[in-house]
């Protein structure tokens, strides 16, 4: 039995985060996601996400292949969540790529590709086009 974990923060649901999940989920049997607090991506972006913590945990919660969600509090707390959930893979996008090496001493740390040309920022702008 194989678990892998991956982070994020999943606001505006779209098809880049669709096939992350998917892709993470197919490198083992089980897919644990940490879903990025609101007060975590404040103190990164300045700004609250569109969608509130319990809800983006909600919806990720609902899709097929994700198995299992916790709140992510801290980007320190990486090794530790890794060690709590016994995880055997981390899976991260390559927009993080080589920023969790560190972690190959407690489990398997893979980078996969993002979808090209879709973002919650650009979906956000071209909402505000349509306002
Ligand atoms: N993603 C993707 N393609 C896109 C956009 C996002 O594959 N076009 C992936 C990202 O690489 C990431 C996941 O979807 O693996 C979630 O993306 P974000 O919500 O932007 O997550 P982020 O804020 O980068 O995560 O510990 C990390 C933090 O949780 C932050």
């Amino acid at each position: 039995m194989k678990t892998v974990l991956t982070f994020g923060t999943f606001d505006v649901l779209h098809i880049g985060h669709i096939r992350i999940l998917e892709r993470a989920a197919a490198c083992g049997d089980r897919l644990i996601v940490g879903v990025s607090s609101d007060a975590l991506n404040f103190s990164k972006k300045g700004r609250n996400p569109i969608y509130p913590e319990a809800e983006r945990m909600a919806i990720i919660a609902a899709l097929r292949c994700v198995d299992e969600v916790f709140l992510e509090e801290s980007l320190e707390l990486k090794g530790e969540y890794i060690k709590n959930r016994n995880a055997d893979i981390l899976v991260m996008g390559n927009d993080w790529e080589g920023k969790f090496d560190e972690f190959n001493s407690l489990c398997e740390v893979q980078y996969l590709s993002r979808t090209e040309g879709i973002s919650t920022t650009s979906l956000i702008d071209t909402i505000k086009k349509y306002a």
